[in-house]
């Protein structure tokens, strides 16, 4: 099987330097070593880590509300034609960031890719975090924009200006009723509004401590259905600090570092994993645990990749 890496070191959509380090960071720890020797993948690297200096606007100021709104524009607009490239020639599509921005490129990539390979069918994704980051600019608390990628990728969110996210098309996006959300435990008012008024299917920390993660899974993949492309993007921050103590926006009482593999277990044997994001490390950030959150996110991969099952 065929595998698509692309490294994104991209901090712009929050304001932490420092999670542009973490593909190095993952990379370093024999990550794509274990992906090609132990789980036989073909992986297609271009042994880089992108930053996008060349496409960095040079000036930036805030439109709607949003930091750094051109820059983050202009590296997803990027990622999603590598994206799209990957995923058109079939291939697996693993994304390592970067903060949470970034999947408005690999979730738009792949999913105008899905659509053309598969005569118009929808990319569902699976979204395991503690944020919903799903505001718009105009809710948005932070004006961060790791906190925005699903409102755009969902239409949400729209905006004509191209150097401001207006170069998503209608086959960029994804349909509110193929999103599921896992882990969630800090999500603002407005945000809660709109989960509510779209109907968008959540399962917070309260539904896993009441029905156990397994229920939990299998009903996030009842909801999605047997014969959709998945995309998991996962926020490492959706596991408990304990586990992934470095990231930007920790939040107390979060997933297992084995409720985190058992999610990605399960959509890996689903056999409709398209692609994965890892975002949100920052090996900057409590710098004592860098390791022990470097160890997580590569055995999240690897478990979304098929490691770990008899
Ligand atoms: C908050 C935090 N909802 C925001 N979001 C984070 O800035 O919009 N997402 N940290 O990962
Ligand atoms: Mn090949
Ligand atoms: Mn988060
Ligand atoms: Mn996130």
């Amino acid at each position: 099987h065929e595998l698509g890496v692309v490294a994104v070191g991209f901090s712009g959509g929050q304001c932490k330097p420092g999670v542009e380090a973490a593909p190095v960071a993952l990379i370093a720890s024999g990550l794509l070593e274990q992906l090609r020797d132990d789980l036989d993948y073909d992986v297609h690297y271009d042994n880089m880590v992108h930053n996008y200096t060349d496409i960095m606007p040079t000036s930036d100021s805030e439109y709607r509300n949003m930091k750094k709104p051109r820059a983050v524009s202009a590296v997803t607009q990027r990622l999603s034609e590598q994206a799209y490239e990957h995923a058109k020639q079939g291939k697996f599509v693993l994304t390592l960031g970067g903060d949470h921005s970034i999947a408005i490129g690999t979730i738009s990539g792949i999913a105008k890719a899905i659509r053309e390979r598969l005569e118009g069918r929808e990319l569902a994704v699976i979204w395991v975090d503690a944020h919903a980051d799903i505001n718009t600019p105009e809710i948005s608390q932070s004006g961060n924009i790791h906190g925005m990628p699903v409102a755009f990728l969902t239409g949400l969110a729209k905006e004509e200006n191209k150097d401001i996210f207006g170069w998503l098309e209608k086959e960029h996006l994804i349909n509110v009723s193929k999103l599921v959300y896992i882990g969630l435990r800090d999500v603002d008012r407005e945000e809660k509004k709109l989960l509510r008024e779209h109907s968008i299917r959540a399962f917070s920390m309260h539904d896993i401590d009441r029905h156990g993660i397994g229920r939990v899974v299998e009903m996030a993949l009842a909801h999605i259905g047997n014969d959709t492309p998945i995309h998991l993007s996962f926020d490492v921050d959706a596991l408990d600090p304990q586990w992934a103590p470095s990231t930007g926006t920790p939040v107390r009482g979060g997933l297992t570092l084995r409720e985190g593999d058992f999610i990605a277990e399960c959509v890996h044997q689903t056999g409709n994993l398209v692609g994965m994001d890892l975002v949100e490390v920052n090996p900057s950030l409590e710098t004592s645990g860098a390791s022990d959150t470097i160890r997580t996110g590569c055995s999240l991969v690897r478990s979304a990749l098929g490691d770990s099952l008899l």
